[in-house]
């Protein structure tokens, strides 16, 4: 079933110019950018954002890290795009991901690792419906 999910290049990726190497990737395994936006994230929106981690340890390094410079949020469609995506990204520690994943080629540590993805279709939903409106998917 074709799936709408979204992704953040996050402010790592962005700093370290790797953004075009991960569209590049992220095209290559089929999926279609259907809308895509740079916008550097207020700790409002951060924080509304990983909100379901608000009581986790890392939630305000994580909050900062994600505010600290500008991201790329973008809608990805394919068949089975949240699981895929999710296979392609790899484990969210890039130390202990797949070799040849996404966090695993360009993560540096369990907070900076490169890449959001939506992990589930009722998450995707809300996680476009954030970033994007209907007029904006393509
Ligand atoms: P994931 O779905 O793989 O992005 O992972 P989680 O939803 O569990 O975590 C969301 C983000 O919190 C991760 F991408 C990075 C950050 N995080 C940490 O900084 N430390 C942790 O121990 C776990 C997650």
């Amino acid at each position: 079933m074709r799936e709408v999910t979204l992704t953040i290049l996050k402010p790592d990726t962005v700093a370290r110019r790797r953004v075009g190497q991960i569209i590049a990737r992220l095209e290559e395994e089929g999926f279609e950018i259907v809308a895509a936006r740079r916008i550097k994230l207020s700790e409002e929106q951060a924080r509304a954002f990983y909100a379901v981690h608000k009581e986790k340890p890392f939630y305000t390094s994580l909050v900062a890290f994600m505010t600290e410079g500008p991201v790329w949020v973008m809608a990805l469609a394919r068949d089975n795009a949240v699981e895929h995506l999710r296979k392609v990204m790899g484990a969210t520690d890039p130390a202990k991901a797949e070799p040849g994943t996404i966090r695993a080629l360009h993560g540096t540590s369990i907070e900076r690792n490169a890449i959001h993805g939506s992990d589930s279709l009722e998450n995707a939903r809300i996680e476009v419906g954030f970033f994007f409106s209907a007029a904006d998917l393509v």
